[in-house]
């Protein structure tokens, strides 16, 4: 009798297993996505990295609106801090918690970063933004043609600049940093006058506003009389002594203008929120295209100048808007093509 009784309950519990493989409907498995944001660095003060997190959230609510209660989608963000050598073993204890299918970032350092992880734990997909790398099929890319953002920001900061003199503060020297932003910028700024001179000074790191002063100050005492600052955190330190000195600052990446009223005289931004949140309803619905970095830039949207905030139109002389909108739109309609640096 106790044989028997075992018998029947091996055969129901094969039963469950089976009803629950091949029984139940598509839509009650269970097909929940779930995603890591990890920034490399902090939020605060950098409109690259805030974008990036807003993005990716923004599209998890609107899919999870119209998602299933067994398909709803989870997302955790990760600031993985300024010391930069800490994050490859930040990402790899990311990656190896195997609780989740995709880890979205944004950096043109990441890639080298995450193709090693791919062999180590190859169920975990990476979407990097501000990077670029093909070839590999657990990463998909966005990479921005910054060109035209830095040198409208050149040309700006060129014509406001009654020294001809300008200044780009960076937190630090990396590719495209020295061959696109730097050069793009001088050549932004000496389009507007062929005279005009670029000082170029580097922090050191993303957080330190002291010497994102201290390099304002010195810049100033020699001249300079526009700056673009490129430093995370240490452009707080930027905005002071610009103020201080009353000299301008271009901002990029977010619009700044309303940090400092009278001293931000331009903002052309990357639209990182638009684009995350663009790859991360790609990636929900299952169209992202892996192995390939997709190029987007000033004509696609990407990048953009603002030139409706009534503190451009207060501080911005007329002569000098209309310059910029004439440049602005021969870019748009691709009239206007930037030459292009070895
Ligand atoms: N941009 C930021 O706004 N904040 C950062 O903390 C930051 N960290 C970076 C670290 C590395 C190693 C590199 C290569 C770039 C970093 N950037 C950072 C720059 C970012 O990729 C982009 O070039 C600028 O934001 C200008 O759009």
């Amino acid at each position: 009798m106790k044989i028997f009784l075992k018998k029947i309950c091996l055969l129901c519990s094969a039963f469950t297993v089976l009803f629950l493989l091949f029984g139940c409907t598509k839509s009650m498995i269970p097909n929940k996505k779930s995603i890591a944001v990890f920034v490399p660095g902090i939020m605060a003060d950098s409109p690259i990295y805030k974008n990036l997190a807003k993005g990716v959230q923004n599209a998890v609510d609107q899919y999870n609106l119209s998602a299933g209660e067994n398909n709803k989608a989870s997302i955790t963000i990760l600031e993985a801090g300024t010391n930069q050598a800490e994050w490859g073993t930040k990402l790899t204890a990311l990656a190896s918690t195997g609780k989740y299918d995709v880890i979205i970032s944004s950096n043109p350092s990441l890639p080298e970063l995450c193709a090693p992880l791919t062999e180590q734990f190859p169920l975990v997909k990476y979407i990097l933004l501000d990077a670029s790398i093909n070839g590999n099929q657990n990463i998909a890319a966005i990479s921005y043609n910054q060109k035209e953002q830095s040198y409208l920001t050149g040309y700006i900061a060129g014509l406001m600049s009654k020294n001809h003199k300008v200044g780009l503060i960076a937190a630090q020297e990396y590719p495209i940093m020295n061959n696109v932003l730097l050069p793009y910028y001088s050549l932004g700024a000496k389009a507007s006058d062929k005279n005009t001179s670029v000082d170029f000074r580097i922090v050191g790191n993303w957080y330190d506003a002291s010497k994102g002063a201290e390099l304002t100050d010195a810049m100033f005492a020699t001249g300079v009389d526009v700056i673009l600052p490129i430093c995370g955190g240490a452009s707080q330190g930027v905005i002071s002594s610009a103020k201080e000195h009353k000299i301008y600052i271009t901002w990029f990446d977010e619009n700044g203008f309303s940090k400092a009223p009278g001293t931000v005289i331009s903002s052309c931004l990357v639209n990182q929120d638009i684009a995350a949140k663009e790859v991360t309803l790609g990636y929900l619905n299952n169209e992202t295209e892996w192995g390939k970095t997709k190029v987007v830039g000033f004509a696609e949207g990407y990048i953009s100048f603002v030139e409706d905030d009534p503190l451009y139109i207060e501080y911005v002389p007329s002569d000098i808007r209309a310059k910029l909108n004439v440049l602005i739109a021969g870019l748009k309609n691709r009239s206007v093509v930037l030459p292009s640096i070895e």
